[in-house]
């Protein structure tokens, strides 16, 4: 496979990069593409210095695959090119998500919607990801009326700019700001930006594509999305309503049996899912697993992933080893 990441020297590309290598990834030839001003600088892959290239000439180099993180607006534009050269595009930016035309996959839950004729994919965003890895199986069984979310998000989210800001603020450097406020000792409710109905972009993800990727439209969800000064993993407080009642300790099997799940809920020994044990990981650790008594067939769950793997890279990687596995690329 000639496979390309477009927005290599990226926060997210990074961890495409070490993922790739992990998971010993099918690569006969790995393109690394970056803006102008990286082109012609070297990053490492399995040992061996690999240069920088600009988008258009990845693009000349027709790759079977191409996996783009660098912001939504190259995915515009770029994206369709690749597609119509035959490359396979997985974006992971929020270009194309809510495209009736593109697939918005999490391999475990919808992988099987995938053919031939996909050459755009959309991967979800982070804060959804660990949401429905959690939820899909609890949908299957016991079918979700409503989710109430609250997230409490890594500044890895937001890219470089906002890892160097909490870190100057940490030792008291000034440095370019990333939020509008500082985040060392702080929660900014305010994730991406403000729409027009007072939620932000990143809640707004949480509602939209959590009902495409159950497919679902009925499902009710809404959501708070909060940075906080941790580096490792979202994490989400999930409140979510079912049709039909559920037995906890059925609700808890069923996640212990899920792929890419791990329960972490042993309150005797302090075992809960936090961003310190998520990081570097690729699972989804759910724990605090408990019945809401305020109101019938209702569930609350802490749920912890690191959002540059699961949420981003290793998703990404899924897909594409999900295309391959299955002739489909
Ligand atoms: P570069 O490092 O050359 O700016 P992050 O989301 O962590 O900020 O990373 C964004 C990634 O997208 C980087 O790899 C960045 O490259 C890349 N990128 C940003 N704009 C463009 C562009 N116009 N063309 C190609 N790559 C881009
Ligand atoms: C965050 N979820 O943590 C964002 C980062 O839509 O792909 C990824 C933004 C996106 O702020």
């Amino acid at each position: 496979m000639k496979v390309a990441i477009v927005g290599a020297t990226g926060m997210v590309g990074n961890v495409m990069l070490k993922v790739l290598e992990e998971r010993n990834f099918p690569v006969d030839e790995l393109l690394l593409v970056a803006s102008e001003r990286s082109v012609g600088k070297k990053m490492k892959f399995k040992g061996k210095d690999l240069e920088i290239i600009s988008i258009p000439t990845a693009l000349e180099l027709r790759p079977n695959i191409a996996l783009f993180s660098a912001g939504g607006a190259t995915s515009q534009v770029w994206a369709p090119k690749f597609a119509e050269g035959g490359t396979t595009v997985i974006d992971n930016s929020s270009a194309w998500r809510m495209d009736l035309t593109k697939k918005l996959v999490v391999p475990e839950i919808n992988a099987h919607q995938l053919n031939k004729t996909d050459k755009i994919i959309a991967n979800p965003n982070c804060s959804t990801i660990q949401m429905v890895m959690a939820l899909a199986p609890l949908h299957k069984k016991y079918k979700i009326k409503r989710i109430v979310v609250s997230t409490y998000q890594s500044v890895s989210g937001t890219g470089v700019k906002a890892v160097e800001q909490m870190e100057n603020e940490i030792v008291g450097k000034n440095g370019e700001m990333a939020y509008p406020y500082p985040i060392h000792k702080n929660a900014i409710p305010h994730c991406d930006v403000f729409e027009e109905n007072g939620y932000t972009k990143e809640e707004m993800k949480l509602v939209r594509e959590t009902q495409k990727i159950l497919d679902d439209r009925t499902i009710a969800v809404t959501a708070t999305a909060v940075r906080i000064p941790t580096a490792g993993g979202h994490s989400e407080s999930i409140n979510v309503e079912f049709e039909n009642d559920f037995n906890l300790s059925d609700v808890r099997h069923l996640l212990n049996e899920t792929e890419g799940v791990t329960v972490q809920d042993n309150l005797d020994v302090n075992v809960y899912p936090m961003p310190m044990y998520a990081n570097g990981k690729d699972d989804v650790f759910v724990g605090r697993i408990r019945r809401d008594g305020s109101q019938p067939n209702s569930l609350n769950l802490w749920v912890v992933s690191d959002n540059l793997r699961k949420g981003a890279a290793t998703n990404t990687i899924q897909i594409a080893e999900y295309l391959i596995k299955n002739g489909l690329v």
